[in-house]
């Protein structure tokens, strides 16, 4: 039976390729509801140029022929949402009370537009009203002041930030004294930050686009490019035609990982012809990444002892683990002891379709391994990183053209804000940097990450929070917990484009300052500036904007954080207005901090800017002497197994957003439509619940031996669709409540949201 026999409103199988006329669609559909026809959408066109602004979609490097413009429809969403004409001026804000605003759903409230005041929040009538900049400041400066200690305050970085804005915030924060970074980071790619170190000396991916062209089989874990990378598909497409065999391991059927048509090609756009992308597609259960992988190296292992035995040379790149690594008898000894049927039943998929997915790496002389938030956002997700390095050590798939490892990053500058600075576990060298620069000692503790953060404002044991862009409480597991953590708060700050849920939460006292975009011109003292990112690829490059602002009140986030800094450090070492009144002073700070930055502002200026050295992937594991380590993931599923009568539940985004940002109700490739109370499960699951297609049911969670467990979404819709037994999905964030708070990877504190044990049930 198909799901079109049953009529579900908004629902129906797309049997369409990913891209194709279907994203030509979307993208004029985005323009005209955000831009009207025709206003500057020759925007558009500078995206990702040299002289344009880098785009605010995705970390996915820009290709080295700058010059062609790549489509790319969640780009041009992006660009739309931001470079919208729709306003939030203070008159809105002066027609509707916080409390009345809070019912409006997440899409409502982005899409009234861009802020165009500072605002702060009054109690009496429960609105926002305008403040000035200056007051604002101060205000600021003396709730931030009056704490008894600075690590009462919580400073969170969104990805979006550019490296000048944080390398900024992140000197004001520790000149004031914590070390307190709550970072988007934390809930997306931490297990790679924490896990690779361990592994390979260094927690950034090893591969550079060029070696997209040289590989000879790719593998892709636990990411839809589809939707999150577009521009990847181009890649990915090209490595199809080439007859490279390409791997996805996912538990729902992407479209993006099956086929494309692509809309940089006229000739497949006329024809409709589709290139498929994955060769072999592995519906791996929920959770159960770590099984396949151990699965591949039993296979490895022992085919490898074989041949030896045999007189052969094995599988194994001998010289290479002598010379580089250690650690190789401890990981064998584990994958020796892990049995066969244990490793079918965690991951769904039998020994035979195992077995050949080992095959095809084992016959590639250079393999790169994929992935993204399917392998990190789990209680194992450390282990499950470390795990994809073991493979791609075992047969020296690190540090040569054409292999190595790559965690697909997600918000465009969340790497770059990290390599300057922020981070919750500073180091000596950090501290002598700042020190030898500015002038100034702060404290080597380690401070708080996301979930600290929460738990600490939560316990009352902090009372200020500063976002710098975001929508914490909604992005964050438990949204109960983090709206009602929030609005002890003596002081939220928040640093933003657009109105969004965390703004709305009154805490004693909320300021809202509007801050440019990427696309927007930003005019400082010395001229006309550029920011600069740093894509997945460790890539750094200029950002320069060249829309007119959203309204003559905004200000960039480096002045921001600049004049907020005067506001709060009366006795400041460093002279911040003379910083960001150029913003070549701000990168020649960070040059003088960070030594790998050598000659900054020169090499910005150069189109397609500069690489970031990369130890591992010239084989330097962290310095001299220093090894390559594989490292052993104790048992199998590392997230609490699933209790029987319940199911593993996924989260997942949508077609039509961007983390929090729900631009539309769509998610076209998966046949929703105008809705996204949907939850997708397998048919003869349901058949087994008494259950079917289009069932009105709730989901609780139950999490074995977690206190703040037990919440519940009421009255979603049933979809079956094609995923594993045992396995749901459901988009993100209608499925954060069903997170609890404490569950997250021990190692890296990710938040588990891509492994939740939940109770499904007919709508009570
Ligand atoms: N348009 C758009 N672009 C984005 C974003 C956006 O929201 N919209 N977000 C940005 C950000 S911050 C990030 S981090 C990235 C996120 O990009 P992705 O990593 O692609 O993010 P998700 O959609 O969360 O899920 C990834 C995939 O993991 C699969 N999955 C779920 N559980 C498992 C599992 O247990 N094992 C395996 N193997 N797979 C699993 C899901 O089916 C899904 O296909 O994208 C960035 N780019
Ligand atoms: N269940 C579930 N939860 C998840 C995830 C998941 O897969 N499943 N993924 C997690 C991941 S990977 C991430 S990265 C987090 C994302 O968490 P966040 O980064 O906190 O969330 P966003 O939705 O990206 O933030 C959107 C807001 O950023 C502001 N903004 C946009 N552009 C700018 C700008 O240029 N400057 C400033 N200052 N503000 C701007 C706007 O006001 C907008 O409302 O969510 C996490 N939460
Ligand atoms: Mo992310």
């Amino acid at each position: 039976m198909s799901n079109d026999d049953v009529q579900i409103p908004g629902v129906q199988d797309y049997d369409g390729p990913a891209g194709g006329w279907g994203a030509l669609r979307a993208v004029a559909k985005a323009l005209k509801d955000q831009m009207g026809v025709g206003r500057e959408t020759s925007a558009l066109r500078r995206v990702n140029q040299p002289l344009g602004f880098d785009c605010p979609g995705c970390a996915w490097p820009d290709p080295k022929d700058t010059s062609s413009f790549e489509f790319c429809e969640n780009g041009a969403k992006a660009v739309s949402w931001e470079a919208t004409t729709k306003r939030a001026t203070p008159d809105f804000f002066a027609r509707h009370t916080l409390a009345e605003l809070w019912k409006w759903s997440d899409h409502q409230l982005e899409d009234v537009g861009r802020l165009t005041h500072p605002m702060v929040y009054d109690h009496a009538s429960d609105r926002y009203v305008e403040i000035s900049w200056d007051d604002a400041f101060a205000r600021i400066g003396t709730a931030l002041r009056a704490l008894p200690h600075p690590d009462m305050a919580e400073f969170y970085t969104s990805g979006r930030a550019s490296n000048e804005a944080a390398f900024l915030y992140q000197l004001m924060v520790r000149e004031y004294g914590t070390n307190n970074f709550p970072d988007c980071s934390n809930m997306c790619h931490e297990a790679t930050s924490v896990g690779l170190p361990q592994s390979i000396g260094v927690g950034k991916g090893t591969v550079t686009l060029e070696d997209f062209d040289h590989c000879d089989a790719l593998f892709s874990f636990g990411h839809n490019p589809g939707t999150n990378h577009p521009r990847m598909l181009t890649t990915l497409r090209a490595i199809a035609k080439r007859g490279v065999p390409i791997i996805a391991v996912n538990p729902l059927k992407e479209r993006g990982l099956e086929r494309f048509v692509s809309p940089q090609h006229p000739a497949e756009m006329l024809t409709n012809h589709a290139t498929q992308i994955a060769q072999t597609y592995y519906q791996v259960k929920v959770g159960g990444d770590a099984a396949l992988l151990k699965g591949m190296m039993k296979w490895l292992f022992d085919t490898d002892a074989a041949e030896i035995a045999a007189g052969g040379i094995g599988l194994l790149d001998r010289a290479f683990i002598e010379q580089h690594t250690d650690g190789l008898d401890a990981l064998r000894a584990d994958i020796e002891a892990t049995r066969w049927d244990d490793i079918v039943r965690v991951s769904g998929l039998s020994r035979a379709d195992i077995e050949a997915a080992a095959q095809v790496y084992a016959k590639a002389e250079r393999v790169i391994i994929c992935y993204g938030m399917g392998m990190t956002q789990h209680q194992g997700g450390t282990h499950n990183v470390q795990l994809m390095a073991d493979l791609l050590l075992l047969r020296g798939n690190i540090g040569k053209p054409g292999a190595g490892i790559a965690p697909i990053r997600g918000h465009s500058n969340v790497q770059g804000d990290r390599t300057v600075g922020i981070t919750e576990k500073p180091n000596q060298a950090l501290a002598d940097g700042i020190r030898n620069t500015y002038g100034f000692e702060f404290p080597l503790t380690h401070g708080h990450d996301a979930v600290e953060a929460l738990r600490a404002i939560r316990d009352g044991r902090s009372k200020a929070l500063v976002s710098l862009g975001g929508n914490l409480a909604v992005a964050m597991p438990d949204p109960q917990a983090c709206f009602a953590a929030m609005r002890t708060l003596d002081l939220a700050v928040h640093i933003a484009t657009k109105p969004n849920r965390s703004h709305l939460i009154p805490a004693k006292e909320v300021l809202l300052l509007p801050c440019l975009g990427r696309t927007e011109r930003d005019e400082q003292a010395s001229g006309l500036q550029s920011v600069t990112v740093e894509d997945s690829m460790s890539m750094v490059h200029a950002s320069q904007g060249g829309l007119t602002p959203a309204s003559e009140h905004l200000l960039s986030e480096p002045a921001i954080v600049a004049r907020m800094a005067i506001a709060l450090l009366p006795d400041s070492k460093v002279d911040w207005q003379h910083l960001v009144d150029d913003y070549d002073r701000i990168r020649d700070g960070i040059e003088a901090v960070f030594p790998i930055f050598k000659d900054y502002n020169q090499r910005i200026r150069v189109p397609g800017g500069f690489r970031l050295p990369v130890g591992a992937s010239t084989r330097d594991w962290g310095g001299p002497g220093a090894k390559a380590h594989f490292l052993v993931a104790p048992g199998l599923a590392e997230d609490a197994p699933t209790p029987a009568g319940l199911l593993t539940m996924t989260t997942l985004r949508a077609h039509d957003q961007y983390n929090t940002t729900i631009y539309g109700l769509d998610d076209r490739y998966r046949g929703v439509r105008g809705r996204r109370d949907v939850v997708f499960l397998n048919r003869d699951d349901l058949t087994a619940m008494g259950l079917e297609h289009g069932d009105a049911i709730d989901v609780a969670s139950r999490m074995p031996g977690i206190a703040d467990d037990g919440h519940t979404v009421r009255n979603f819709t049933a979809v079956a669709y094609d995923i594993p037994r045992g396995c749901a999905a459901m988009y993100y964030p209608e499925g954060n409540c069903l997170v609890p708070l404490d569950s997250h990877d021990p190692q890296s504190g990710t938040p588990t949201y891509k492994s939740v044990p939940v109770q499904v049930s007919r709508a009570a």
